[in-house]
């Protein structure tokens, strides 16, 4: 066993997201979000679940602020519901919603721990999707504006912001593939998305620097290596545009002021969004960079628009069956370090849902503690090569509403028990807490 410690300063914490937890999105003058909509739709979750309850974090917040202060948390990673402060996404606020987040951020810088707010984690207002949502380019000065409200708010307290979390998931699932809400299926449109998250999101980093506040504001994107299923050129040209789908089409963007030429080539209809001065004002508008990591992809020549294979990787798999390869991290890690000028890096989501089963009032996780000292030894190794890497964020504080797959998969470290909404500290849990209160981990490569 070799203890690895991380450097000073270096942030441990963990991440949520209102819809996932918080529950009652409608309670105290909220409006209702495309993702309110479209579990109520028929077929669209398993079991039918919806968020209506959740964890009911929006009742039962200090008991698990409280939780937190148990864990010895410094960090945490939560996002606010457009719809709870914009009923209707633009014009008249609703003070109970902003005054939610308002106690939420007090109550946990009095328990020491710093807040990192994200504006977007997927619950666009039902009332802009009946406009277009991300598909109409007035969503840019929507964003804005809510994130205008936000910061004025919360921005004397919150020092670190994300305007939108994962891009891809928003464009691809919700928009090409229809797994995830508003449920269309589009391929020009979902590439006419991405761009305009991109805007939106430089458009709400140029409002907060204007605000003259001190913190820092980035976004997060999920993604991984896409490995070449062998050494033969076809395979290794197919996992290149495999990466400029998954990865480019977000990175390039934000880091070097252009889209992958792949794209602009096999796409040109989807382009016609891009203005003139867009690439301008997506680019530098990053103070850090945010990676939600879970899988690599091995990739083959296939066929279809982007002509890539996916294949399964030889690595053991976690309950959503996404193939565990904790090495991938520190790859992607140093492959931003190597190919993008240099930005601070934050992994902001890393974690992995097991079937968890409650036994005598403890869940013995061993699995996902593994899962998490494998990824905290390849982001550590990393750092040792080269990578600016600042911190590392657990997803998730505790089991919640895992989208399209409801309840059925449990990514936290307390783990809830939906009907009592009891929670209960998991073993991973404890052995977190150590891990953030000594700087590091014990681990055997
Ligand atoms: O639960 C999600 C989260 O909302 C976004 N990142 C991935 C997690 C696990 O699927």
């Amino acid at each position: 066993m070799t203890f690895l410690r991380f450097p000073e300063g270096f942030r441990f914490g963990l991440s949520t997201s209102a819809h996932q937890i918080e529950g009652y999105s409608t309670a105290d003058g909220g409006g209702r979000s495309i993702w309110d909509h479209f579990a109520h739709t028929e077929g669209t979750t398993q079991d039918g679940d919806t968020a209506d309850v959740a964890c009911d974090h929006y009742h039962r917040w200090r008991e698990d602020i409280g939780l937190m202060e148990q864990l010895g948390l410094k960090n945490y990673s939560f996002s606010l519901a457009w719809p709870r402060i914009l009923p209707q996404g633009t014009g008249r606020l609703n003070p109970a919603g902003l005054d939610f987040y308002d106690r939420l951020v007090d109550r946990l810088l009095e328990a020491g721990i710093a807040p990192t707010a994200t504006l977007y984690h997927w619950d666009l207002p039902v009332a802009l999707q009946q406009l277009g949502g991300w598909l109409n380019r007035s969503v840019v000065d929507w964003f804005a504006d809510y994130a205008t409200i936000a910061f004025a708010r919360l921005g004397d307290r919150v020092q670190q912001w994300v305007t939108i979390n994962e891009p891809q998931v928003v464009a691809m699932l919700g928009h090409v593939g229809g797994q995830h809400a508003p449920g269309l299926r589009d391929l020009w449109g979902g590439l006419r998305v991405s761009h305009h998250l991109m805007l939106a999101h430089a458009e709400a980093v140029s409002r907060y620097r204007a605000t003259g506040q001190s913190g820092q504001i980035g976004i997060k994107l999920v993604m991984g290596p896409a490995d070449p299923a062998s050494d033969q050129p076809a395979d290794i040209a197919a996992a290149g545009r495999a990466d400029a789908w998954g990865s480019r089409l977000f990175l390039d963007p934000l880091l070097r002021g252009s889209y992958p030429d792949i794209l602009l080539e096999r796409f040109p209809e989807a382009w016609s969004c891009i203005h003139p001065g867009d690439l301008e004002r997506i680019l530098d508008s990053l103070d850090f960079l945010g990676i939600d990591y879970y899988f690599r992809s091995v990739i083959a020549e296939g066929s279809g628009q982007m002509g890539v294979k996916h294949l399964r990787g030889p690595g053991p798999r976690t309950a959503m069956d996404w193939e565990i390869w904790p090495q991938g991290l520190r790859d992607l890690l140093l492959r931003l370090a190597r190919d993008y000028p240099p930005i601070p890096l934050y992994v902001m989501e890393s974690g992995a849902a097991f079937e968890d089963t409650l036994e005598g009032g403890r869940v013995h996780d061993r699995a996902r503690q593994e899962y998490l000292a494998s990824h905290l030894a390849a982001a550590h190794q990393a750092i040792a090569q080269g990578a600016p890497l600042q911190g590392y964020f657990v997803w998730s504080l505790m089991d919640n509403f895992e989208w399209a797959y409801g309840y059925a998969k449990r990514f936290g470290l307390i783990y809830v028990d939906y009907p009592t909404q009891q929670r209960i500290l998991k073993d991973s849990a404890l052995w977190y807490r150590e891990v953030m209160q000594r700087g590091g981990l014990e681990f055997e490569g």
